[in-house]
């Protein structure tokens, strides 16, 4: 097989680049190991920035999004038994958009595919070579067959557990890491959302996030310990643990219904720099992972690929190389951002098991300053609903 960008993996980024390289009238294939079953129905992300908005609109893939997303223009912070909303859009003048990552997901492949664009599912790419040449291949296995792609250049799109990072040389890449010592526990509940804007409580017993997907389905997160087991946590744990944490402000309740789906993901920061070697170009997961607290990672996902998709534009329309040469210089800054704003939103809600009390003070001290002074709400608003530029 040949094509001009070969790219591994079916998740937002992958499926995102594949779509803009097609507007931009140039060839790609998408490698993915997965189902197109399991992909499209994995729980992952739920919040979309206003700038991840306006790239699925704007490059066609906004009609569903239209009219099932839900536009919020707030959230609320909820501690030590009161409830303060953050006026985002009020503050920034955008908006953040709940519309599920699968949905998303589903979206970029029926594009891609009435679009007769190529994404081959159960297709395990298993080693990239020729990457510092002018025609790399990505070896890939297919019903039980070994498969070549020849390709121009190569996006490694395939999430932290992917094989793209990996074939980097040794000695290239920096890596910068941060484990936290708590996870969160998931949970996709049949139960209408009892909240219009999304809850983040900080509680003496730990970290809780009231989220949704629509009407009638509910998003919702409790912190655990790292290494919790899901099956130490049976429903009824779950809705009491989440009523605790939840239910501190008079006249409100949760609601209850049957657990479509729970699991558990651990929480870490993670970058590698450079983000591109020689013919490989590396996006989102594969390359950065930040803790979900700040609804941050398909976002970023989505923005390192439209970096990407002018990069590639400039090179085969006009055989300019700076986009190319400039792409990871130009994703770090978003990164970073991300980054911290990620870390300090987890810092500034997440309680530790054995809580330092200087820690302790510091983050009340910070929940406290965030709903009191305009500039830091506006700070932690602005970052929320995505930068525009940064
Ligand atoms: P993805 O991981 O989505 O996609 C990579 C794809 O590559 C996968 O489909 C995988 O099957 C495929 N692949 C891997 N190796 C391959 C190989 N060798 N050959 C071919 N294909 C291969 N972010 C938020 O903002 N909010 C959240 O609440 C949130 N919750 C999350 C929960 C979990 C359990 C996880 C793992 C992540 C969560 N994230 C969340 C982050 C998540 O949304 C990612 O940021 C987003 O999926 C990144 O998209 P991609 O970079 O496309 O990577
Ligand atoms: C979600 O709805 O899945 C969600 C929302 C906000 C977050 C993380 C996850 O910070």
């Amino acid at each position: 097989m040949r094509t001009q960008v070969g790219i591994v993996g079916a998740g937002p980024a992958g499926l995102m680049l594949s779509h803009l390289l097609h507007l931009h009238g140039i060839e790609s294939v998408v490698l993915e190991c997965r189902s197109r079953e399991y992909v499209e129905h994995r729980v992952r992300a739920g919040v979309l920035e206003q700038g991840s908005v306006d790239l699925l609109r704007r490059t066609g893939i906004g009609e569903r999004l239209q009219r099932e997303g839900m536009r919020h223009e707030g959230i609320e912070l909820r501690f030590d038994g009161e409830s303060h909303r953050v006026p985002m859009t009020e503050l920034t003048g955008r908006a953040i958009t709940v519309y599920g990552q699968q949905e998303v997901v589903k979206d970029l492949i029926a594009a891609r595919l009435a679009a007769g664009g190529s994404v081959l599912f159960e297709a395990e790419a298993v080693r990239l070579a020729g990457l510092d040449s002018q025609s790399p291949v990505i070896h890939f296995r297919r019903d039980g067959r070994d498969e070549q792609l020849h390709c121009d250049f190569v996006a490694g799109c395939d999430g932290f557990h992917g094989v793209s990072r990996g074939a980097v040389p040794d000695g290239v890449l920096r890596t910068y890491e941060r484990t936290y010592p708590f996870a969160w526990l998931g949970v996709l509940a049949a139960a209408p959302p009892a909240v219009d804007e999304l809850v983040y409580a900080n509680h003496e017993r730990g970290f809780a996030l009231y989220s949704l997907r629509s009407p009638e389905i509910s998003r919702l997160y409790l912190q655990v310990p790292p290494d919790e087991d899901i099956a130490a946590w049976p429903d009824e744990r779950i809705w009491a643990e989440l009523r605790t944490r939840l239910e501190t402000v008079a006249g409100w309740s949760l609601n209850e219904g049957p657990v479509l789906e729970k699991s558990i993901t651990p929480m870490r920061s993670f970058v590698v720099e450079p983000m591109q070697w020689e013919r490989l170009f590396l996006a989102g997961d594969a390359v950065h992972i930040v803790p979900p607290t700040g609804a941050k990672g398909m976002n970023l996902a989505l923005a390192d690929v439209a970096l990407l998709g002018d990069a590639f534009a400039a090179w085969y329309g006009q055989h300019r190389t700076d986009l190319l040469d400039g792409y990871s210089a130009a994703a770090l800054r978003r990164v970073w951002r991300a980054q911290h704003f990620s870390w300090w939103m987890t810092s500034m809600l997440h309680r530790l098991e054995k809580d330092d009390p200087y820690e302790a003070k510091l983050r009340a001290a910070t929940l406290r300053y965030v709903v009191t002074s305009p500039a830091y709400a506006t700070s932690l608003a602005e970052n929320y609903v995505g930068l525009p530029e940064v």
